[in-house]
């Protein structure tokens, strides 16, 4: 909730669930009619903040109309492809002007109280259409979205990605719809991702997307895969279907419900396993390159064995909020998850999102462990919440990956700056602060980590106390996060 001008916070607070697939619904009061176009203190117009970030967003301007367009805000933004919805209030505060009264009981109608609220399968035809497809093709990847991990399609997916012998990768988002450590896992596709996904999935020739929207993060701006390669899409957003991808042979319908009847149709068909196999040499190979930093004890300590602390820490339900920058790719490449109650939500742009949202999460799963990992510069954006964790007790583990700076960025800047010596680093290097000082101000307790063999007891203390605990890890800035394997340019 928010009013006036705030809810232009609100507003950038909702590309996260729109981008994310999250139903939110979001109320704003404003000022009564007799005070628009007419430059009234704080007042701003309300729905054109709203309109890029909702799919419904509407005035309610009489009491009488409430339990209808809430009603329909509800459904809205559970029904497929959920997203964010908003009512915005004539009247501010208490000062909501009441104008009629409504006989109108506020009830919520009971199939619109599950994610997804339907799960409608895809005509039998197109399901033919795209089996023979993808039967017929060599060569198949898998890259499964937050469409999939909405849907909760992960044994689906598994499933038929063991018929054809195909590797998986995911977005982001869907980091963990299937175990990480699978043999079939090949990670994160895209601008985010280890090397190994991009190559993966570049090497395949049919691509079967799942509830996934083939926007530039996954697809590394839509060069991976290249334009012109086949395409099954399956997605419970028509909208989706063939957006990026010319070439795509489309199936309309819940990706887990619809999956389901694609593993009826395919059975255990005779496979070549030769794609999958190469798939998981990448894989290993790269592993292989990665596995002494898991362990390093060098000071300060890597951000790797950072991550692979966090795997073994991390409970077999926890949570993981991640942010957005070097957060999203560190959690998406180096931190392993189960696919059996471990949940990863990360932020969807918006720096500095995960904090916040961790006190959401824990809102919601009272009973399990929460984490956040955060850098601390996404941390900075919302450290007042500290008070919030504090006053509500949510016992919610806040990793901060100290490096005293916008680490993802000093490439960037670098590049800018070209020979300036020192210049672009004046832009992205800030601190040193200590993170527990700040916590402990707001009557939270904080954990300083200086060296690899601390973190690990770090964690466990966190992770066991009833209380927010702020892990702060200070790091290096220079080391850089794993790249993304490009194809070379035509
Ligand atoms: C609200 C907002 N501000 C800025 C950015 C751009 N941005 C993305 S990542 C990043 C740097 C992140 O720094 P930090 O959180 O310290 O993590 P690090 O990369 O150092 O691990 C910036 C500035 C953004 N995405 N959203």
């Amino acid at each position: 909730m928010a009013q006036s001008v705030g809810a232009a916070n609100l507003a950038s607070g909702l590309q996260d669930p729109y981008l994310g697939r999250s139903p939110v619904i979001a109320l704003t009061g404003r000022k009564e009619p007799s005070f628009q176009h007419r430059n009234a203190y704080q007042e701003i117009a309300h729905a054109p903040l709203f309109a890029a970030v909702t799919k419904f967003s509407t005035p309610v301007d009489s009491t009488s109309e409430l339990p209808r367009l809430l009603r329909h805000a509800w459904r809205l933004a559970l029904a497929d492809t959920p997203r964010p919805t908003h009512l915005d209030f004539c009247g501010l505060q208490g000062d909501v002007i009441e104008l009629g009264e409504t006989s109108e009981p506020p009830i919520i109608d009971p199939e619109a109280r599950r994610v997804p609220a339907h799960r409608p399968i895809a005509d039998p035809a197109d399901i033919e259409r795209a089996v023979a497809a993808l039967t017929t093709a060599r060569r198949v990847a898998i890259v499964a979205g937050d469409g999939a991990a909405a849907s909760e399609a992960g044994p689906e997916v598994l499933a038929l990605a063991e018929a054809l012998a195909a590797p998986v990768a995911t977005t982001l988002g869907a980091r963990g719809l299937i175990p990480t450590t699978h043999r079939l896992s090949v990670g994160v596709a895209g601008s985010y991702s280890a090397p190994p996904a991009n190559r993966i999935v570049n090497g395949a020739d049919l691509v079967l997307f799942v509830g996934c929207d083939t926007g530039d993060q996954v697809t590394l701006n839509w060069r991976v895969p290249a334009r012109g390669t086949p395409v099954v899409q399956i997605d419970a957003d028509p909208a989706e279907i063939g957006r990026s991808y010319p070439n795509t042979t489309g199936v309309l319908g819940d990706p887990k419900a619809t999956l389901a009847r694609f593993n009826q149709g395919i059975g255990r068909p005779a496979r070549d396993s030769g794609f999958a196999e190469e798939a998981a040499r990448i894989v290993a190979d790269w592993r292989a390159t990665m596995a002494p930093l898991l362990d390093s004890n060098a000071a300060p300590p890597p951000v790797e064995r950072l991550c692979a602390e966090v795997t073994r820490a991390l409970p077999p339900d926890g949570v993981l909020v991640a942010d957005t920058g070097y957060s999203g790719i560190w959690t998406g490449t180096m931190i392993e998850l189960n696919a059996a109650g471990q949940t990863y939500l990360r932020a969807a742009g918006s720096l500095g999102w995960s904090f916040p949202a961790s006190l959401g999460a824990q809102c919601a799963a009272p009973n399990r462990k929460v984490l956040c990992f955060t850098g601390d510069g996404g941390f900075y954006y919302h450290l007042a919440e500290l008070e919030t964790a504090h006053r509500c007790g949510l016992a919610v583990t806040v990793v901060v990956n100290n490096n005293s700076g916008f680490g993802q960025n000093l490439t960037g800047v670098r590049r800018v700056a070209g020979n300036r010596p020192g210049r672009g680093e004046e832009l992205v290097r800030f601190g040193p602060t200590d993170f527990t000082a700040v916590a402990r101000s707001f009557g939270v307790r904080g954990i300083r980590v200086e060296r690899a063999e601390a973190i690990a007891p770090a964690l466990r203390e966190a992770l066991q106390a009833e209380e927010p605990v702020v892990v702060d890890v200070v790091t290096d800035i220079e080391p850089r996060a794993p790249e993304p394997w490009a194809p070379p340019r035509p």
